[in-house]
Order: structure tokens, then C-alpha cells, then sequence
């Protein structure tokens, strides 16, 4: 007979035989099929059509990558650089940046974007920053030019084929659209976080005062004109692992609307290009602060670009 191989796999998935096909899958992969690995670890990764298992879906990953698959490759670098589901080792990650820079234009900017910032060797920033407060209660403080022109333009650039309409939770914590948030959003999960994007996610760390690994996906918006966020808290109240802190990051500057609105205390803030705003959603209780309500306001000529980072009270990345 013939050797099985990873399309008649898929047919079988495609046919609803899932587990003949997911079998069929694993027996490829485990000849070295680069790209059977690739969509084994896929799938382990996510936890579709067998159970989820980040650590064993990143060595898949990276036993694809040994054997030459380029999507693999290059997250094997970003895997490598945050250190989700395994070990991180920035050094490390940085040489296969550079490697990879010698072929993809995208990789080439990353790498150029981390060769202009000031990191120690583990890829932090150094030292602390001054912030402007804005306000006490609700508290809020600005962070001007926090990240560069060049670093907000990437950021811009990388997301814009990956822009979806965005989402909100509902009651059990399912991502649902909602005419609350009209926005199209990017989410940039641990698999496409880069290392000129993790640095980024770092920095905003250390401007919070929290930890990497207490930050959700770093999400970049896109409002076009009529596009909002109407009032809202980002808190999540009743979650055992709430969100005390929200950093917003400006993006760009010329487009009209779309302010930050505190629509409790009326006071509302136009970040430019590289400012980032921090500000607390639960209050000196311990509890949501009611003063945190917020919103974004609709965009009414030319498009706004933000980035936002939800950050959770304890470690939120598995
Ligand atoms: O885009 C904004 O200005 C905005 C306003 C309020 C974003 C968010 N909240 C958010 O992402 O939570
Ligand atoms: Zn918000």
C-alpha cells in the first residue's frame, strides 16, 4: 500500500472520521513530515480535535522547525523569546531573529525595532519612568512617548491583516460581538507575539508595575469613522482574576474623535502618537472603581490606531 500521507489525513478529518484522520495525522508527523508536525502541533496547541497541551504543542512546533517548516521557525523564535509554555531564552531568540532577518522583510523590522531599544540581556527595560497623573481618583497616568514612531507604525502594520471585527465578554466569559465595541481589533496571542512585540509588552509591564506574565494578548484597534466604544469597565467584576490596570497605547494622532472618555468624572484624553495611558479599574477597596468607567468615543474623520493591554491581577498566560 501505498504510505499514507497528511492530505489523506485531512480528508479523512474533512469526512468527520476525526479520529482515524488524527490518528492517520500523528502517524505521519511521527515519520518527520515537517508539515504534518506543523498542523499536529496546531491543533495541540489550540486543543481542536485533540486535548489542548501548550508544552507538548510548542516542542511539536519546534520539531517541525528543525526540520525546516518556516512558519514553524519563526514561532519557535517567538516561543523562545516569551517563554510560554516552555523555557525563554532571549539571546537566544534574538540570534534566530537575526538569522530569519536575512530573509523576511517582517523579521527584519522586528529586528531593527529591538536593535534602537535599551534592554538588559533578559530583554527589560532599565530603570523606571516619570508619568504625568491626570487624575487621582479615578487614578490615571500618561506615559508621553512611551514607545517611538517607528515602534506604533510596525505595530500598525503587522496587525492590519489580521484586523477582525472585535469582542467582548459576556456573562460566562464568552467572546461575543456587541454594538458596545464597533471597533475591528488584532490580538496578538503567544504564537505571533514576536520579540519586537514581546519587548513592547515588557515595557508596558515595567511602566504598570506588573509582571509580563499578568497581561492579556496585547490587542491592537482600528476605528474608522462612526466606529466606538461606548462606557464601559474593563474590570470584570466577579472574575478570580480580575483586571486591575488597563494600559492604552496611542497609535496614531491624526484622526478626529475618538477620545478617552472617564464619562463618571468628565474628563476625557487625546494620546498622541506613542503616549501610553495607564490607569486603575478597581478602587482603594480592593473593588471595581466606579470612577473607571470609560469609553471610547466615536472616531469622526480619518482612522484611530490603539493598542490595548488588559493586565490581570495575578499571572494570566498558562
Ligand atoms: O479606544 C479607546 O479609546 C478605548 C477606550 C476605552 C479602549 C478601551 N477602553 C479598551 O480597550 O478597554
Ligand atoms: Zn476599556
Amino acid at each position: 500500500m501505498a504510505q499514507a500521507t497528511l492530505d489523506d489525513a485531512i480528508t479523512l478529518i474533512d469526512a468527520g472520521r476525526t479520529d482515524e484522520g488524527v490518528n492517520l495525522l500523528r502517524e505521519v508527523a511521527s515519520k518527520g513530515e515537517p508539515q504534518a508536525l506543523f498542523v499536529l502541533a496546531d491543533l495541540t496547541w489550540s486543543g481542536t480535535l485533540v486535548g489542548q497541551d501548550p508544552p507538548r504543542g510548542r516542542l511539536l512546533f519546534e520539531y517541525s522547525a528543525a526540520l525546516g517548516h518556516p512558519q514553524a521557525n519563526i514561532i519557535a523564535t517567538n516561543l523562545l523569546g516569551n517563554g510560554i509554555a516552555g523555557r525563554r531564552d532571549w539571546p537566544a531568540a534574538l540570534e534566530r531573529l537575526g538569522a530569519e532577518a536575512r530573509q523576511l522583510p517582517e523579521r527584519r523590522a522586528a529586528l531593527e525595532l529591538l536593535k534602537a531599544m535599551t534592554l538588559d540581556i533578559n530583554g527589560d527595560p532599565n530603570g523606571s519612568l516619570e508619568a504625568k497623573l491626570i487624575s487621582e481618583r479615578p487614578y490615571v497616568r500618561m506615559f508621553e512617548a512611551l514607545l517611538t514612531p517607528a515602534e506604533c507604525a510596525y505595530l500598525i502594520k503587522v496587525a492590519e491583516p489580521l484586523f477582525e471585527p472585535s469582542m467582548v465578554y459576556d456573562k460566562l466569559g464568552i467572546g461575543v460581538r456587541d454594538t458596545i465595541r464597533t471597533s475591528d481589533g488584532a490580538a496578538f496571542q503567544w504564537l505571533i507575539e514576536d520579540p519586537a512585540i514581546h519587548a513592547l509588552n515588557r515595557r508596558v509591564a515595567n511602566a504598570t508595575g506588573t509582571r509580563f506574565l499578568q497581561g492579556e494578548a496585547l490587542q491592537v484597534l482600528r476605528y474608522s469613522p462612526g466606529q466606538e466604544y461606548r462606557p464601559h469597565f474593563d474590570y470584570l467584576e466577579g472574575s478570580d482574576n480580575p483586571r486591575p490596570w488597563t494600559a492604552l497605547i496611542y497609535l496614531n494622532e491624526d484622526y478626529e474623535g475618538g477620545e478617552t472618555a472617564f464619562v463618571r468624572t468628565d474628563f476625557q484624553v487625546r494620546g498622541r502618537t506613542g503616549d501610553v495611558l495607564v490607569f486603575r479599574n478597581d478602587g482603594p477597596d480592593g473593588k471595581r472603581e466606579p470612577l473607571a468607567e470609560h469609553a471610547g468615543r466615536p472616531v469622526t474623520r480619518g482612522v484611530k490606531y490603539l493598542a490595548t493591554r488588559w493586565i490581570r491581577e495575578r499571572r494570566w498566560i498558562p
